[in-house]
């Protein structure tokens, strides 16, 4: 096994099968993680029930709430790219361009929010469709002192549409969840490392400053987000799996590949084992 940095974050590990790795391979493969942000294994060749297996190494698998976008006989995995035309041969942009509004970290609007997202890639197109990824850390290390010091205590009430009310992917039944709440400075619980946890697409509001002052602020912090010199673009080969850590990592798709060529990975969300689980359950 092969374990290779790929820039300032983004770690590249070849000469695997994750179907047959052993509890020390993993170890690395999991530590390389922590300490990378986001992690590819490349070349594997995988039955559903593979990718599961391997998945829940990393923790406890949730359900997207987006039903519609579940595998039909897999509801664990989210297919992403997947029907993007409409009846009428329409791209139905939700699909094309999901993930590719901004950067964004994935489950605020949870009460746990997930740990890790993982994405194995079935089909890559011709050209464009990469993934792009900052590290929080970075983006937390570099704001002013005085920003850091007023940061320190300040909550973040997100759901998933955010203030555009975003809520194309959800059942109607699923769009109005009350507000997860997120303190804007998370420090990691693996790493211990503080993280500027921010999420401009899906946050309402700064608790307990008055409407313009939070509206000030998350602008302010939209532009503290990315720090050049600690980003990875992910450049997709078929059989990739990439796993990223939602708790010190932004991410977003470019969402600019030709639409008429296949872009499909099986996507699952991961939460730290012994968290409770979301409130999307299927009973919602
Ligand atoms: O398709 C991608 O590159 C990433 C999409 C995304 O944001 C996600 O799966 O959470
Ligand atoms: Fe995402």
């Amino acid at each position: 096994m092969e374990v290779r940095r790929m820039g300032p974050i983004g770690v590249e590990v070849t000469g695997v099968d994750v179907r047959s790795i052993d509890e020390a391979a993993f170890g690395r493969i999991y530590r390389a993680w922590l300490d990378c942000n986001v992690l590819c294994v490349r070349d594997q060749s995988l039955a559903i029930g593979d990718y599961l297996a391997y998945s829940r190494r990393f923790g406890v698998i949730e359900k997207h709430p987006s039903k519609s976008t579940r595998h039909p006989d897999c509801p664990e995995v989210t297919l992403l790219g997947a029907n993007k035309f409409d009846a009428d041969g329409k791209l139905i942009m939700d699909i094309y361009r999901r993930g590719a509004e901004g950067f964004h970290t994935d489950g605020a609007y949870d009460e746990v929010p997930f740990k890790a997202t993982q994405l194995y890639a079935l089909a890559i197109p011709s050209r464009g469709g990469d993934t792009h990824f900052a590290s929080m850390y970075a983006a937390y290390d570099a704001l002013p002192p005085a920003l850091k010091q007023r940061l320190e205590g300040l909550v973040g009430a997100y759901v998933y549409g955010g203030r555009r009310k975003k809520t194309a992917l959800l059942n109607p039944e699923d769009r109005d969840r009350k507000p997860a709440l997120h303190p804007i400075v998370r420090v990691h619980p693996e790493t211990g490392r503080k993280a500027l946890y921010f999420d401009p697409g899906k946050i309402l509001r700064i608790e307990g400053l008055a409407a313009d002052e939070s509206d000030a602020l998350i602008e302010e912090l939209e532009g503290c987000m990315i720090q050049p010199d600690a980003q990875y673009r992910h450049q997709w080969r078929k059989g990739d799996i990439v796993i990223w850590d939602n708790r010190c990592s932004y991410h977003k798709a470019a969402g600019d590949y030709p639409p008429e060529e296949e872009r499909i990975h099986w996507r699952v969300s991961i939460k730290e084992a012994g968290a409770p689980q979301g409130a999307t359950a299927d009973t919602m």
